[in-house]
């Protein structure tokens, strides 16, 4: 078989959370035509393509990641036809779509959920069923579920225990089954024969259960996740996925992969061999928590910084290729955790330099290019996900004020929030009532503020997207981080062949004298993104303003300057790949930056 094209690495996606991106027609959710309202609007991010969270028919009990059709678009979405034309339009712009495939799991209202507690063929092996045991605990074994709670509930009809690894309303399928692997693949050429370029698949790696289904480790946060997570067949599920579907078309897959070493991703996504093209890895979440977000620390750089760093340098060596990313629909508004709503777009635009100059596929998520934040709802009530319901109960050590207050600063619904268009009413999300609260500071907070606003976040990231995509180096070069163990500083280096990317972001909220690591003089590179309206210099230095960053490149090499993109094989052969830098600049971590008194 040829060479594959894997032309995702040169890409950027916007993911879209339908429910919450647009609405069209003014019932207050957001759907498939606001979507074509704003394809201007995505493409002008330089955009490549988008993510959609799922699409399908769905009664909601996890906001579409509860499947009850695989093979249609939900009406409130807009159904299949306007579904149809939207790939095509985007195809028409020369765009992507990749579809959200949650097979882990369906609703238990989908048909086959259905007829399998009925004990109906050929449904009845489709999911795990368990009698109760003998003994005072009845439940099948110890699993607990990712939402809290046993991972069992038990059903009158079958008289049975059902697995679900998240809610009660989304049993676990059983994979095992050669009959649920087919039901898959047909799903999958479903929609690549409608057009789509790929999938993102849901907790990918949670998909292969141990045989027997035995006990867990009993310690309260894992059990049962060191089984199912990376379990015994996973690998033997997706390459046969691939040989049988996927290597037919040419399509990106992308899995979901909670509590991912890069060891482990690599046996995933390696280039000669692995069954799937990227990860979507957690610890690009963890700079301020331990396992997740609602074991929170305070947000710790030099973490953070530790954990890009170890992504980057095995995804290079084992010859795989890195997702990167800040926000999705799961976690909380960065800024609000990593940057400072204080210095909302000042800490929004250091974080997107942080990581869009990073090797790998960027995504961003809607809002987050304007800086959307956290909101904090007045009582656990407001709250409508199940998560952050379940995780509110499960917090029981806890008084109610620090409950919320956890749930303000971990729940995912943050990032769920209507978009923020206009400063008119809703945001401009919805002429109806939308289905959630707006974050009440979109009076200040919307795109269409920040469009007339040249200094904006938003015109920063159209920025930094156009010079990475213009910057070979950006794409094959090496990262290294210059500056490990500084705790307010993130400064590394992309390079390749001589031609040297210089990122200085600084995560503090007052100024930093900033001189440059060794064999690097500022006032020979050039200037090519910053974050305030000017960048002085003072020599081979510079005081940094409050999170403040910039961009810098070095080389004599006219061809390596920004330039209109050119073929990738023209420049790969320039490039020839990853290497460190020319000088050497090491033994400078010692080297702190000094606060200006
Ligand atoms: O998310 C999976 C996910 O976030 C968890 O595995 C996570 O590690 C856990 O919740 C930590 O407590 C995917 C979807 O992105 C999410 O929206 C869905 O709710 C979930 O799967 C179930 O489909
Ligand atoms: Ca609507």
């Amino acid at each position: 078989m040829a060479e594959r094209t894997r032309w995702y690495k040169d890409m950027c996606f916007y993911q879209i959370w339908p429910r919450s991106f647009k609405d069209g027609n003014g019932d207050g959710i957001g759907d498939l035509q606001g979507v074509l309202e704003k394809l201007d609007y995505i493409q002008s991010l330089h955009m490549d393509g988008i993510w959609f969270s799922p699409l399908y028919p769905s009664p909601n009990a996890d906001y579409g990641y509860d499947v009850a059709d695989y093979m249609d678009i939900a009406g409130e979405f807009g159904g299949m036809e306007l579904f149809e034309q939207l790939v095509e339009e985007l195809h028409r712009r020369g765009m992507k779509i990749i579809m959200d495939l949650v097979i882990n799991h369906t609703s238990d209202q989908h048909p086959w959920f259905q007829a399998s507690r009925r004990g109906l063929e050929p449904y009845k092996g489709y999911y795990y069923w368990r009698p109760a045991r003998e003994g005072k605990n009845p439940l099948p074994n110890n699993w607990q579920s990712l939402f809290e709670g046993d991972a069992w509930s038990w059903d009158e009809e079958r008289g049975a225990y059902y697995l679900h690894l998240f809610s009660p309303h989304q049993p676990d399928l059983n994979l095992r089954n050669p009959a649920v692997r087919e039901e898959i693949k047909k799903i999958m050429r479903f929609w690549l024969d409608k057009g789509v370029d790929g999938f993102r698949e849901d907790v990918i790696t949670m998909i292969s259960k141990p045989r027997g289904l035995p006990d867990g480790f009993p310690l309260p946060t894992a059990r049962g996740i060191e089984l199912y997570n990376h379990g015994p067949s996973v690998h033997a599920y997706l390459q046969e996925f691939r040989h049988d579907v996927l290597s037919r078309y040419d399509c990106v897959t992308i899995g979901e992969a909670p509590m991912t070493r890069p060891g482990q991703a690599l046996e995933y996504i390696r280039e000669d061999g692995g069954e799937l093209d990227m990860l979507i890895q957690f610890d690009a979440m963890r700079g301020d928590s331990f396992f997740t977000s609602y074991s929170p620390h305070p947000f710790f750089l030099p973490k953070q910084k530790y954990l890009w760093a170890r992504w980057q340098r095995r995804m290079d060596e084992g010859k795989a290729w890195n997702l990167l990313y800040l926000e999705n629909h799961d976690h909380a508004r960065v800024i609000s955790r990593y940057g400072s709503e204080k210095y909302r777009s000042e800490s929004g635009k250091a974080l997107a330099a942080s990581y869009l100059f990073q090797k790998g596929t960027p995504f961003v998520y809607q809002g987050q290019e304007i800086g959307m934040t956290n909101i904090r709802l007045d009582s656990i009530d407001c709250y409508e996900d199940v998560q952050t319901q379940r995780k509110y109960a499960g917090m029981k050590r806890l008084r109610e004020d620090q409950r919320l207050k956890r749930v303000w600063r971990a729940s995912r619904e943050s990032s769920r929030t209507p978009m923020q268009w206009t400063d008119g009413p809703h945001g401009g999300f919805s002429e109806g009532e939308p289905w959630f609260y707006v974050n009440q500071n979109y009076r200040s907070v919307n795109v269409l503020q920040q469009e007339e606003d040249p200094n904006s976040l938003l015109n920063f990231y159209r920025r930094a997207m156009e010079l990475r995509k213009s910057l070979p180096v950006v794409r094959f070069g090496s990262y290294r981080d210059l500056r490990p163990l500084s705790l307010r500083l993130h400064v590394y280096e992309r390079c390749a062949r001589g031609v040297r990317l210089l990122v200085i972001c600084s995560y503090a909220d007052k100024e930093l004298s900033f001189r440059p690591p060794r064999g690097y003089d500022l006032r020979k590179g050039r200037l090519l993104l910053w974050s305030y309206p000017d960048a002085e210099l003072r020599g081979n230095g510079c005081t940094l303003r409050p999170y403040e960053c910039r961009v810098y490149l070095f080389t004599d090499k006219e061809e390596a300057l920004p330039a209109p993109r050119a073929e990738e094989t023209d420049l790969s052969e320039f490039y020839g790949g990853a290497e460190t830098a020319v000088e050497e600049s090491g033994e400078e971590m010692a080297e702190q930056e000094a606060e200006t008194p």
